[in-house]
C-alpha cells in the first residue's frame, strides 16, 4: 500500500506547532530523507528525537517521533515531524515528503487504514471524526464514549450475549421430539438482557435528528411582534434588522446561541400572516418550513396590541410541537385576557426577561440534548434501531416462532450489529464515513 502524508494540525493557519504525518511501508525512509538528527537514538520507536528538517533553503529545528507497527495509530509504520507551524515552513515540509516517496493522504485516510488494520471500529473512528467537529459539550461526550470505545464494548457484549442464546439455540434444535418450549428460556433471557441494554443506546424520541448535536430553535410570530428583536437580545448582537415597519424580515436569518454547555442553532423568521405581497409571501414560506426542522419553536406574542385572529391560527398550527409562548414588549403591556397562558414575558427592548428566557430554552432542549442516545450518525441509529426491531420482534412472539425461526432473527440482528460496528458494513458505507472526515486524521 501507498505511503501517505498529510498535515495533521489546522489546515490553512499558522500555528505554534504543525504535525507532518507518514503512514506506510515507506515511511521512515522518507522521514530519513527531510529529517535528520545527531541522535544517537534517533528513529528508535516511540522516541521523541529533536533534530533538523532537511529542506530546500529551509533550516528549521523539529522533533521526529517513529511509530513501529503495529504500535501506531494507523497499525503502519508511521513518522510524525512536529515544527514550528508557519505555513511556509509547512509547504515545504509537505513538498519534501512528497518528493521522498509519500504520497498526499485523503481525508480520513489515516483512520481508513486504522479501520482496516482493525485498529478501531466503525463506530469508533465515527466518534475521532466526530470528536474533531463537535460543537456543543453533550456532542463532544457522545463522541468521545464513541471514540473511546466504551459503546463498541457494549455492542461486543451485546453480540456476545446474542451468540450465546444462538449457541443454545441450535442444540436445542437437535432435540427432535423431546423439544419443549421452556428449553428456550435462558437463550430469551439472553435475548431480553440484550434488547434492554440496546435500547439505552437507541435515541428517546423518534425525532430522526436529535442526535444531531445542535438542537435547533425557531423565532416566529405575527409580523412586528419583536422576533429580530429577541433574536438580537439573545445573540447580544445587532445581527438582524429591526424596523417599526411590518414585514421587516424576509429571509430566514440563523446563528448559533451558547447557553451554558448546549449550543443552539437559532433562527429568526419573516412574521407570519396572511399577505398579498410576493416578497412577504415567499419570507412566509421559508419560516413555514423552518418550522418542521424546529426542536424548539419561540412563539411570540405582541403584550402591546390586542390579540389577532393571525395570532390564534398560529398558535393552532404549531401547539402540537415542542413550544415556548413568549409575550414580549412587556415594557408596552396593555391590559387584555389571553385564551393561552404565556410561558414568559420578556422585553426584547430593555433585555427585561432574557436571562429568564434563556434558562427555559436551556431546560426544553438539554433534554433533546440528551435525548439523542449514544449515537452520533444516522447509520449507526438506523443499523441499532433495526436490531432492536429484530430482537423486540423475537421476545414479543417467541411462542409462536419455532427455534428454526428464532436462529434466523437471530442472524439479522446480528449482521446489522456486525454493519453498526463495520464488521461488514458495505464498500460505500466505509467511503461515506472516512470522505466526511478532514486530511490528516
Ligand atoms: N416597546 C417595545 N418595543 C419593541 C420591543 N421589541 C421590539 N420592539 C419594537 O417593535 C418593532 C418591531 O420589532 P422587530 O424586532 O423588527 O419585529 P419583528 O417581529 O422582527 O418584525 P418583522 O420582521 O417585520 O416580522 C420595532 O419598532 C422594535 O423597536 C420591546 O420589547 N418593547
Ligand atoms: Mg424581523
Amino acid at each position: 500500500m501507498q505511503t501517505i502524508a498529510a498535515l495533521s494540525t489546522a489546515q490553512n493557519t499558522s500555528g505554534a506547532i504543525a504535525v507532518v504525518r507518514i503512514s506506510g511501508e515507506t515511511a521512515l525512509d522518507t522521514a530519513r530523507q527531510v529529517f535528520s538528527s545527531k541522535d544517537k537514538r534517533a528513529f528508535e520507536p516511540r522516541y521523541a528525537c529533536v533534530g533538523n528538517l532537511i529542506l530546500d533553503g529551509i533550516k528549521e529545528k523539529a522533533v521526529c517521533i517513529y511509530f513501529k507497527a503495529p504500535l501506531s495509530y494507523t497499525g503502519e509504520d508511521v513518522c510524525e515531524l512536529q515544527f514550528h507551524g508557519g505555513t511556509a515552513v509547512t509547504r515545504a515540509v509537505l513538498h519534501g515528503v512528497f518528493t521522498h516517496g509519500a504520497t498526499p493522504a485523503k481525508p480520513g485516510e489515516f483512520t481508513m487504514r486504522a479501520f482496516f488494520n482493525g485498529k478501531l471500529s466503525l463506530t469508533e473512528a465515527e466518534g475521532i471524526a466526530d470528536i474533531i467537529n463537535a460543537q456543543s459539550d453533550t456532542g463532544a461526550k457522545r463522541a468521545n464514549a464513541l471514540a473511546g470505545g466504551k459503546i463498541h464494548k457494549t455492542l461486543e457484549d451485546i453480540k456476545q450475549n446474542l451468540y450465546g442464546a444462538k449457541a443454545q439455540l441450535e442444540v436445542i434444535l437437535d432435540y427432535g421430539e423431546d423439544f419443549n418450549a421452556e428449553m428456550r428460556d435462558p437463550s430469551l433471557l439472553k435475548i431480553s438482557e440484550s434488547l434492554k441494554t440496546l435500547k439505552a443506546l437507541l435515541p428517546k424520541t423518534d425525532s430522526g435528528k436529535c442526535y444531531d448535536e445542535v438542537p435547533k430553535a425557531v423565532i416566529i410570530g405575527s409580523p412586528n411582534a419583536g422576533k429580530s428583536s429577541l433574536l438580537n437580545a439573545l445573540l447580544k448582537d445587532n445581527r438582524a434588522i429591526v424596523t417599526a415597519v411590518p414585514g421587516t424580515t424576509r429571509d430566514v436569518l440563523r446563528d448559533n446561541l451558547k447557553i451554558g454547555d448546549i449550543t443552539v442553532a437559532l433562527s429568526d423568521t419573516a412574521g407570519i400572516r396572511n399577505s398579498t405581497d410576493e416578497i412577504e409571501t415567499q419570507g412566509i414560506k421559508r419560516a413555514q418550513s423552518e418550522l418542521k426542522s424546529a426542536d424548539l419553536i419561540l412563539l411570540i406574542f405582541d403584550l402591546s396590541v390586542k390579540l389577532s385572529e393571525d395570532f390564534s391560527e398560529l398558535y393552532n398550527t404549531v401547539s402540537a410541537q415542542n413550544v415556548l409562548l413568549v409575550g414580549n414588549k412587556s415594557d408596552a403591556e396593555i391590559t387584555q385576557n389571553l385564551p393561552f397562558a404565556l410561558d414568559i414575558k420578556v422585553s426584547a427592548k430593555s433585555g427585561d426577561g432574557i436571562e429568564n428566557l434563556e434558562k427555559l430554552i436551556y431546560s426544553r432542549l438539554k433534554t433533546v440534548s440528551e435525548a439523542g442516545g449514544a449515537f452520533t450518525r444516522e447509520r449507526q441509529v438506523i443499523a441499532a434501531k433495526a436490531a432492536y426491531a429484530t430482537l423486540a420482534d423475537i421476545i414479543e412472539k417467541a411462542e409462536f416462532y419455532t427455534t428454526d425461526i428464532i436462529c434466523a432473527l437471530l442472524n439479522t440482528a446480528l449482521a446489522r450489529l456486525a454493519e453498526l460496528s463495520g464488521e461488514n458494513a458495505s464498500d460505500e458505507v466505509i467511503t461515506a464515513v472516512f470522505a466526511s472526515f478532514c486530511i490528516g486524521k
